[in-house]
């Protein structure tokens, strides 16, 4: 009897030596669980098997042979767990050497677009006048022969109105704007003075097209009206105005000139900003450049929207977006503007 419960403890032992053996070279959980089912499985295991001589056991055996089994079954258990953590380490360390993300690499430039070169013009130029207390408008692409002509003193008999020069919808009716001020017209009309606006747009001649001229383009006009408005105020508008967008510092001159919707009219030159007024090719060795036309508005024009010439007092100026932005980046052909070619865009 005592040597049967020798051996069984002996096989016990033997038993626990041999699954801590196998549980070393163990490096996956799949093996883990498969060691688990060979020596703790409750069906087949190795350790439920050497428990069934339990009944055959005497009274004094029994207890002897269930403790050393729940020993060796505690070992094991204890094995196991130690195992799976360890297992479980080194899964969890060897996916962090894996995943592992280098924060300090630069970041992947996005692809960053811009404005095109005429809409940075007409916001730069509209924004520099808001904040002298002008109110940015804009007008109809499709205008009457009224308000393009007639209301701005433009008679059926003058140049401006030739037949080649602008687009007919209806011939003498209907047509593609020639200026925005159909729009300065229709304000004036909406409203009583004082009146400050600008309005940046599309405008529309039959030109034949060359390397300054097409068939669309941009114009910006402006228009204040009050009461003791001079043309002193005019030229300080103007220059802050040149200031502000070409540079600190630029200087104003004043021509005389013609338009049939001004009295006086002028010319307006700024000291040219790429050589600052030393002559260059942009400026042609003159120093100076024409930047907008602008004059006091013409009386007939106040007496036609209904405001009273002896009341009232307005000045105004008009530019082209087109030409203000050859200037200023130093290109000598329009038709990249309206090209839509990329290689040309991505350098503003
Ligand atoms: C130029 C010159 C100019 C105006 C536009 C204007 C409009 C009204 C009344 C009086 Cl409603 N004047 N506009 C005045 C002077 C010059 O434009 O060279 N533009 C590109």
């Amino acid at each position: 009897m005592i040597d049967q419960l020798g051996d069984l403890l002996g096989q016990l032992n033997a038993l626990r030596a041999r699954a801590i053996a196998e549980l070393e070279p163990i490096t996956t959980s799949s093996e883990l669980d498969e060691w688990d089912t060979r020596y703790l499985g409750r069906n087949r295991g190795e350790l439920k098997a050497l428990s069934s001589v339990m009944p055959k056991l005497s009274k004094e055996e029994r207890p002897v042979v269930g403790q050393k089994i729940n020993a060796v079954k505690a070992a094991l258990e204890r094995e196991l767990a130690a195992k799976r953590e360890a297992l479980h380490q080194r899964e969890l360390t060897q996916a962090l050497e894996q995943e592992r993300i280098d924060v300090t690499l630069p970041g992947r430039a996005l692809p960053e677009g811009h404005m095109h070169p005429i809409s940075r013009i007409i916001q730069d130029v509209t924004k520099i006048f808001v904040e002298m207390g002008f109110h940015a408008v804009q007008g109809l692409e499709v205008e009457t022969d009224y308000y393009n002509f007639q209301a701005l003193n433009i008679p059926a008999d003058h140049p401006a109105r030739d037949m080649q020069d602008t687009f007919w919808v209806n011939p003498g009716q209907i047509l593609l704007r020639t200026h925005t001020s159909p729009m300065q017209v229709r304000t004036m009309k909406q409203m009583r003075p004082p009146v400050r606006v600008v309005v940046p747009g599309k405008v529309y001649r039959n030109e034949a097209v060359d390397a300054t001229h097409e068939a669309m383009f941009h114009q910006i006009e402006g228009l204040l009206v009050d009461e003791f408005c001079t043309m002193a105020d005019l030229k300080g508008c103007l220059e802050r105005f040149a200031q502000e967008l070409f540079g600190e510092g630029r200087r104003v001159r004043f021509r005389g000139s013609y338009f049939p919707f001004t009295e006086p009219s002028a010319e307006v030159d700024i000291d040219c900003p790429l050589c600052n007024g030393e002559g260059c090719r942009i400026c042609k060795y003159t120093g100076w450049l024409e930047i907008l036309g602008s004059g006091m508005v013409h009386p007939k024009l106040l007496r036609e929207v209904g405001y009273d010439p002896t009341k009232y007092r307005g000045f105004a100026f008009g530019m082209g977006v087109e030409r203000i932005a050859m200037l200023k980046y130093g290109i000598g052909e329009i038709r990249l503007f309206s090209g839509n070619d990329l290689r040309f865009l991505r350098q503003f």
